[in-house]
């Protein structure tokens, strides 16, 4: 077990006015006590028992009356000795307190972001994976987020990687002992073994990248961006799909010059929606400031919706424009706007959508194709939060499965270089769980947390 000699301390709970505000301490046995003592005069206290007490400054002096619990390790959240202060939710308070505990001990220090989670995964109360799923978990900004990453917090898809790896392993094991013997010929039903094995891991990682890459839409959400010539109806579109007044919209063409974004939820994934300015040549010095800004807009996006509208002639300069900055690769779905103008009814295609934001015809059709487009499937159960590094090492892992396979199947069947090849991707699944990570890589995961977690 990692024990870091230095206390850290920080407020656990959001900044701003609350009911209760709870600041938490992780370090040794004897400064917990030592802190229990010096703030609230509390000695000997019972581990996970809540003492209703003053909270003390350094001289002696009530500043509150709170809860003070005691988790001695290694029950505790970092797996060190660990006290709450519940006090309070008034931010003033909680920085004197937070002071006077600095001041009560000087091998305390302020925690950074991250450090009671990243503790916690030194001292193997989490693995990587669920020690991320901790801060998916807060900031989960729908129900099916919020499934996803608790799922990934209680282990659900370490559970998962670590038998991916526990299986690799084991052929690894089985194919070095092939080459142990190399007097031996080579069992033709041994090899026919170890290929349906391959094609069982293959299978597994298959079926755990599908549930991950669910999971990372819904912790990363997408982002949209609509782009057309002016007055098609984008900042309509914009206001429709926000069910709100979002962006300005006027029959005057060129109304949006600046980037106007709104995120919304269509089935618990975030999307980003960006409404740009119309697309068009133009004298005015602003209005082309925003063209080039729609432009670098369209470099960024996971997906364009190219807007246009049925009473206006489809500009081949504009559709030009949008593919001249459109990485491959980015879809385009494409929407036809202001279907209420026509007499007889607009026949939408998958990949030509008729709508009316002013009227709001055609916009479920529309989320729809939006989630499909950016790669939402509704039939994927208990899907797991993941993030892009997870996914690259699934992928990673694949890759070395599928050498492995077409190795054995060569008519060279160099088994070292299977061995290997099962090796590597036994690594990459590793490297999910945080089992061989770099002080680069865990500073980078953890400074994304906030403080107090
Ligand atoms: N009839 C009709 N008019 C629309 C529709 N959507 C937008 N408009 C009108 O088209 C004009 C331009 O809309 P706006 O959203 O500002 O277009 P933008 O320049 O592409 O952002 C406004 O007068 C809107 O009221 C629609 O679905 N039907
Ligand atoms: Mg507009």
């Amino acid at each position: 077990m990692t024990r870091q000699a230095e206390g850290i301390v920080a407020v656990a709970t959001a900044p701003g006015r609350s009911g209760i505000g709870v600041i938490r301490f992780s370090g040794t046995e004897s400064a917990s006590l030592g802190l229990i003592k010096g703030m609230t005069g509390l000695s000997l206290p019972q581990p996970r028992h809540a003492y209703f007490t003053s909270v003390l400054d350094t001289a002696g002096n009530a500043l509150d009356k709170g809860i003070v619990i005691w988790f001695k390790a290694p029950h505790s959240y970092t797996g060190e000795d660990v006290v709450e202060f519940q006090v309070h939710g008034n931010p003033v308070l909680l920085n004197l307190i937070i002071k006077n505990i600095l001041a009560f001990d000087d091998s305390v220090r302020l925690a950074e972001p991250g450090e009671f989670t990243k503790r916690a995964f030194l001292n193997g109360r989490l693995d990587l994976a669920q020690a991320e799923a901790v801060m998916d978990f807060v900031n989960a900004s729908s129900e099916s987020a919020l499934r996803a990453a608790n799922r990934s917090l209680i282990g659900g898809f370490s559970k998962e990687c670590g038998q991916i790896e526990e299986e690799l392993i084991e052929l690894r094991t089985q194919v070095e002992a092939i080459l142990d013997f190399p007097e031996e010929e080579i069992d033709f039903l041994q090899e026919g073994r170890i290929n349906e094995k391959i094609g069982k891991i293959s299978a597994h990682l298959q079926t755990v990248i599908r549930t991950a890459d669910q999971g990372q839409l819904l912790q990363e959400g997408a982002v949209v961006v609509l782009v057309g010539s002016p007055n098609v109806g984008k900042s309509s579109l914009l206001n429709r799909l926000s069910e709100k007044d979002v962006a300005i919209v006027t029959e005057v063409p060129g109304t949006t010059r600046d980037l106007l974004g709104n995120a919304i939820l269509i089935n618990g994934v975030r999307i980003q929606l960006v409404d740009t300015a119309g697309l068009r040549q133009t004298d005015d010095v602003v209005e082309s400031a925003g063209i080039s800004r729609t432009l670098k807009q369209i470099e960024k996006a996971d997906m364009v919706l190219h807007l246009e509208a049925c009473n206006v002639s489809r500009s081949p300069s504009t559709l030009e424009l949008i593919h001249e900055h459109l990485p491959e690769g980015t879809p385009v779905l494409h929407v036809v706007n202001k279907i209420d103008l026509l007499e007889e009814p607009f026949k939408s295609s998958a990949d030509r959508i008729g709508i009316s934001a002013k009227f709001g015809t055609g916009i479920e059709d529309l989320k729809r194709a939006i989630l499909k487009i950016v790669g939402f499937d509704g039939t994927v159960q208990s899907v797991y939060m993941a993030r892009r590094r997870h996914l690259e090492e699934l992928r990673k892992a694949e890759q070395h499965v599928c050498q492995a396979k077409d190795i054995l199947n060569s008519s060279a069947r160099q088994l070292d270089l299977v061995a290997e090849e099962l090796r590597l991707a036994g690594t990459a699944m590793g490297r999910i769980l945080g089992e061989f990570s770099s002080d680069d890589l865990l500073g980078k995961i953890f400074s994304t947390f906030c403080i107090g977690k």
